[in-house]
């Protein structure tokens, strides 16, 4: 058998396939870049430090090609840039519902019994009532979500800046990251510059009435510069770490910076 020839068979099938997943999982604008420039497998391999022959590599690679794409947007994340909001005419209706599960499953939480966990670099782990939550200055917001499926709405939430909750738990505003537990076991962690951003919200409402079921009740971390799977609904507890962590989908293979 000619080894050579069979290997470059082999290796136009990895670069495929390369292609496949790494388009899968930049957000819209690498991608659009990534296409433009028709990276090849030899580009592949430049960009993750690793040669690429095996699928095993190119998983490799391309997680080292994610994390270094959430390091530039990191970079390029700018605290003080708002999203676009939106006149409440836009507000798409019905507002899409979508979760790893069927709607009817959606977790039913006790509003009057629930209590939120705070955990990790805080000063004060108590936990927190919806009542109290309600008390700390509270905001709307119409933006929109976008959804890496291929859809996105205009919604309206309202609740308190997540940037104020943090402050008052005496959160470690130096920390790296938060991580979120939800009641439905889905999880994500996000960026702390992310989670100061004065347009995210702990959103306790969806368009006027606290959130319905299927959009998150208790409560969900609305980030309109991040993109849908990012934004978790039904928190039940929230950390804050030094410790990078990934989420449920970030753990199939979406990007974890995840902005839009
Ligand atoms: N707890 C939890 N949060 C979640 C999800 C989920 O399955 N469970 N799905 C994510 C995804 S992929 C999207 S697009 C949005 C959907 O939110 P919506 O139902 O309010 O439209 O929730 C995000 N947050
Ligand atoms: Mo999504």
């Amino acid at each position: 058998m000619n080894t050579s020839i069979w290997h470059q068979d082999n290796a136009e099938a990895v670069a495929a396939e390369a292609r496949r997943l790494l388009l899968k999982r930049l957000p819209q604008a690498s991608r659009r870049q990534f296409l433009q420039r028709g990276l090849t497998l030899g580009g592949l391999g430049l960009l993750s430090g690793c040669s690429i022959d095996d699928n095993a590599t190119a998983e490799a690679a391309l997680a080292r090609i994610s994390r270094f794409n959430d390091r530039v947007q990191g970079w390029l994340f700018d605290p003080s840039r708002l999203a676009p909001t939106y006149p409440e005419s836009m507000i798409t209706r019905p507002f899409p519902f979508n979760a790893f599960y069927e709607e009817t499953e959606a977790p039913r939480v006790d509003g009057a019994r629930f209590l939120l966990e705070v955990t990790g670099l805080v000063a004060d782990k108590h936990r927190w009532t919806l009542h109290e939550l309600r008390k700390l200055p509270q905001y709307t917001q119409v933006t929109r979500h976008i959804c890496v499926e291929g859809w996105s709405a205009i919604g309206k939430w309202g609740g308190p800046r997540f940037g104020d909750f943090l402050r008052a738990i005496g959160a470690d505003l130096s920390a790296r990251y938060v991580g979120f537990q939800c009641a439905d076991d889905y999880y994500t962690s996000i960026d702390m510059a992310t989670a100061l951003h004065p347009q995210t919200l702990l959103a306790l409402d969806w368009d006027g009435q606290p959130l319905p079921p299927k959009y998150g009740f208790p409560m969900k971390l609305r980030m309109p510069t991040k993109l849908g799977y990012k934004n978790p609904k039904h928190i039940r507890a929230i950390f804050v770490s030094n410790t990078f962590n990934r989420g449920y989908w970030e753990d199939q293979g979406y990007n974890w910076f995840g902005g839009s």
